[in-house]
């Protein structure tokens, strides 16, 4: 069974008058129930009422991190604690974390998205699902567990972590899809090769990998490595958890926006001014059915691009672009914009070096300094270390044609970079240090 497959492939008039209702009605109960929301609403000078068409959305104010950080831990809350089931919270990197709840109804509506994300990429009743996201106040682990069983497949509630036993579930249970980060399944790939097992031999299709960002390259080295197709999906805490965008096994070119239950919008990171479909910018969600956390507006500080041409698969749903970065993870090396992703493609455009790099800022005197540190592949490494230098000198070289930005590579032993069980760490930064 394809869940709700009409919304997803309906004409953009009867998707936008479902939305129209949708935000409405959302708008009108945030304002009578989350007293934040009526005086930004009233600060701005405007009512539930005065959303009339669809576009009247940019007349609503945003809805900043920060915000849901004043609030904290409940005060965003739409609905009294005696209709929340469930509580989870954001990572955050930075002092206390988001707090999020979900009524019954969420629950379910979220169950339902985590289905039709996990059927685009190409799940099927038949398949046991490997679900290696982490368990607990993160909702990758239960977005995705609540989605298989809505669908019907099984699910192996693994969580991340204790690799070697994954590896060894993996060979005894003959799970057909996995579910992890992009890291954690190279990870799981190293410690298959170090135990002698094969993913040749395994029977995953699929994988579906987010929570982080990766490039097109990493795609490509994970299929390889791993033999299956890899999708990426992605959501954040925020606006719901996974199950917010998610790419088709037939195109796997771009992210299918569940519209019907979320407005995407792209806007100017700086002034806040709407852009059209296929400029990049921040991606912004206002969602339509929630109940327990309604956001209206909510910057999420993720760069990306929207694309309303139909797909390959027949979903008519906007797609956005691969998440190219945070804007608080960009780094500005010298006045140059630069993020993780893509360095990481530069790395990965030769197979001299191991998927696995870590960024380290430091400032030199008053100038911010990057250095690069990678793995090489095994082997490379006893070579002359002469060698190693002008591999070192030839990728600075490659990163700054590409990149425009001075760096220093530093290549390491195999395997000395940390490996992440969840979101990898890509980045350290020793300027406040
Ligand atoms: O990471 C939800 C999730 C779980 C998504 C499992 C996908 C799979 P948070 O911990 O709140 O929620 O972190 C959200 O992670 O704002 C992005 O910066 C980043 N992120 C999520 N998915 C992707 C992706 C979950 N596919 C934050 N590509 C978001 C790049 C992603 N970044």
């Amino acid at each position: 069974m394809i869940f709700n497959e009409e919304f997803e492939t309906m004409p953009r008039e009867a998707l936008e008058a479902i939305q129209l209702r949708r935000l409405q009605a959302t708008v009108a109960r945030v304002y009578n129930t989350v007293p934040f929301y009526r005086r930004r609403f009233d600060e701005a000078g405007v009512k539930p009422e005065d959303i009339r068409v669809l576009a009247d959305l940019h007349k609503l104010p945003f809805t900043y991190k920060n915000d849901l950080r004043d609030n904290y831990p409940y005060g965003m809350f739409a609905v009294p604690m005696d209709l929340v089931t469930r509580i989870h919270a954001s990572s955050g990197t930075t002092g206390k974390p988001t707090v999020v709840g979900y009524t019954a109804r969420d629950i379910q509506t979220w169950a339902e998205l985590m289905a039709r994300t996990l059927t685009a990429a190409g799940t099927r009743k038949e398949d046991i699902v490997h679900n290696a996201y982490g368990y607990g106040l993160f909702t990758g682990g239960l977005g995705v567990h609540y989605g298989a069983e809505k669908l019907g497949a099984s699910v192996i509630p693994i969580s991340g972590g204790n690799t070697k036993r994954q590896v060894m579930i993996m060979k005894d249970f003959g799970p057909t899809v996995l579910t992890c980060t992009p890291s954690y399944a190279l990870h799981v790939a190293e410690a298959a090769e170090e135990m002698g097992v094969s993913f040749r031999d395994l029977k995953f299709k699929a994988g579906i990998f987010g929570a982080e960002p990766w490039s097109e390259r990493m795609r490509q080295e994970i299929e390889r490595k791993l033999n299956v197709k890899a999708m990426d999906v992605y959501g954040l805490s925020e606006v719901m958890g996974p199950g917010v965008a998610i790419e088709c096994i037939e195109a796997q070119n771009g992210l299918h926006v569940f519209e019907d239950h979320f407005i995407p919008e792209i806007i100017h990171p700086r002034t806040g001014e709407a852009l059209p479909y296929g400029t990049p910018g921040e991606l912004v969600f206002t969602t339509i059915t929630k109940e327990a956390f309604p956001v209206i507006r909510y910057r999420t500080r993720d760069l990306s691009v929207l694309h309303p041409e139909p797909c390959r698969c027949g979903r008519t749903i906007v797609r956005m672009g691969r998440i190219q970065g945070r804007s608080d993870d960009m780094l500005i090396i010298r006045g140059v914009n630069v993020f993780p992703s893509q360095i990481e493609s530069v790395i990965m455009e030769t197979r001299q070096f191991a998927p696995h790099y870590q960024l380290m800022v430091e400032r030199v005197g008053n100038l911010d300094q990057l250095t690069v540190l990678v793995e090489v592949n095994e082997g490379m490494f006893s070579d002359e270390i002469k060698n190693l230098q002008s591999i070192e000198r030839d990728l600075e070289k490659n990163i700054r044609e590409t990149l425009g930005v001075t760096t220093r590579v530093k290549l390491v032993e195999p395997k000395s970079i940390q490996r992440s069980e969840g979101k990898a760490v890509r980045v350290i930064d020793k300027r406040n240090i």
